[in-house]
């Protein structure tokens, strides 16, 4: 579209959310004849509102391990929601999270690059205060939907800043509820990873209390309202799930349906339940709402299962692969993911393509016909991939890249076609608590999906490439 005409549609879009809200008030005071012309003007308007451009809601779950959900293969749970989120949409096998760990996998979907780039190589601040955080000059895909006209909220877990500059409202977002550290208990709101133990609940800044309230419920709840409140204008919802991370916390009536099952997968499976019945309850209210075929869901895990001690040293599953949370073996980064867009994308169908977090961006800017971001983005849009089982990945001859902290002997990795280098990471993926170091190990993905032959001894010429193609990634 050019320029000029894509101004002027901006312009009348925006002038339509006006009208619109003006309507929906008028409504309310006005009486007979003045009413029903209103109610003509707003059916008028509301079909102009028909071709508003597409909801965005970005769904990342937390320590959801790479095959837990029945759609990615587990037989032993309970994820109805998500199951029928992939039936109308598109599920992908190999989709990467831009982290091993919450906060730069946040940092890379939420801007579209490698996070260390993004300036968030590690988990940032669980203290009020604390230093850790996503830079405020990045730009998030909430400062890139805001700039086109849309609502932004953000719903649920934070842990990209934990000071006046650094919260949700600093990064895009008109509204936010949740907590700003990296995990809660679900009814006190407290902060118990390590002390001092505080309470950590926030709505637009200010510190809120909902003792006793479970926390699933009170996202949905807040997001209930966003979404009414917004339902005649674009809006984009980053709904930032904080489960099935620990603390294990499922309803009653899950770990009573799990009872035959052993800890702590039972502890695990009633919490991941508690989540979908409530992603259930999500996309069940953009049905009532007319909404859901007008607006993208995405869904990803934001890093594989947890094997630490509040974990109860496990739950989660990584299948076939090798590592959980923490690893850059592919139990750490390889993760749930699908995108839905009921009548626009195709429903029910896999992509074995290479994909990843960062590629979201991109992604939406483009299913959404909104302006990418200034910045130099590491992502690339998938749609095509999306839209076309036969496309190449767009990381067909372009690496893939993940580093964890920032000083001295880093963990990393890198991803060129079927070749992946661990230049250096543990494998967490045992329940021992001992993690052992792994380094310098190429495999050959596609035949080892399990990476459990290192072929760097065959190959010392691609362990060079990709060795150069990390360092060269840092210089950047
Ligand atoms: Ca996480």
């Amino acid at each position: 579209m050019e320029p000029g005409i894509q101004l002027r549609a901006e312009a009348f879009s925006r002038l339509c959310y006006v009208v619109l809200e003006m309507v929906s008030a008028m409504k309310l005071r006005l009486c007979n004849p003045v009413l029903f012309g209103c109610v003509i003007f707003a059916a008028v308007v509301e079909a102009a509102a028909a071709e508003l451009p597409p909801n965005v809601i970005l769904i990342l779950a937390d320590d959801q391990g790479t095959v837990d959900a029945g759609c990615f293969g587990s037989d032993d749970l309970v994820t109805p929601a998500l199951d029928q989120l992939a039936r109308t949409g598109v599920r992908f096998s190999q989709f990467y999270s831009a982290a091993p760990v919450c906060s730069p996998s946040r940092a890379g979907a939420l801007t579209g690059r490698w996070p260390v780039r993004a300036g968030v190589p590690g988990n940032c601040a669980s203290q009020q205060g604390g230093s850790g955080a996503l830079p405020p000059a990045e730009q998030t895909m909430a400062e890139m939907f805001r700039a086109a006209g849309y609502a932004t909220a953000h719903i649920g877990k934070w842990h990209l800043g934990y000071t006046e500059e650094t919260i949700p409202q600093r990064q895009g977002f008109d509204v936010s509820f949740g907590h700003m550290g990296g995990c809660i208990d679900n009814y006190s709101h407290f902060f118990y990873w390590s002390g001092p133990n505080t309470h950590d609940l926030w709505k637009n800044g200010q510190e809120v209390y909902r003792d006793g309230g479970y926390f699933p419920d009170l996202m949905l709840a807040e997001a209930a309202d966003f979404i009414r409140e917004h339902s005649q204008r674009p809006f984009f919802m980053y709904y930032a799930l904080n489960t099935p991370h620990y603390p294990y916390q499922g309803d009653a009536h899950w770990l009573q349906h799990f009872a035959n099952m052993e800890d702590p997968r039972r502890l695990y499976a009633a919490f991941l339940a508690a989540q979908d019945e409530r992603l259930g309850k999500l996309l069940q209210l953009l049905q009532q709402l007319d909404l859901r075929r007008r607006t993208i869901v995405i869904y990803q895990s934001d890093n594989g299962h947890s094997t630490e001690e509040r974990a109860h040293f496990g739950g989660g599953s990584a299948g076939l692969h090798r590592g959980a949370k923490f690893s850059l073996l592919e139990g750490g980064i390889r993760v749930p993911a699908v995108i839905s867009w009921p009548d626009t994308l195709p429903a029910g169908e896999v992509r074995e393509q290479v994909a990843h977090a960062c590629d979201w961006l991109p992604t939406v800017a483009e299913l959404a016909g909104v302006a990418l971001p200034q910045a130099a983005l590491d992502g690339l849009s998938l749609v095509d991939v999306v839209r076309d089982a036969a496309a190449d990945s767009p990381h067909q001859n372009s690496a893939l890249h993940w580093q964890v902290g920032a000083g001295v002997n880093p963990e990393w990795a890198v991803r060129l076609g079927d070749w992946k280098l661990i230049g250096r990471t543990r494998d967490t993926g045992n329940s021992t608590g001992k993690w052992e170091t792994v380094q310098n190990v190429l495999v050959n993905i596609r035949n080892d999906p399990g990476e459990a032959t290192n072929m760097a001894d065959l190959h010392p010429e691609i362990v060079r490439q990709l060795t150069e193609l990390h360092d060269t990634y840092l210089q950047n």
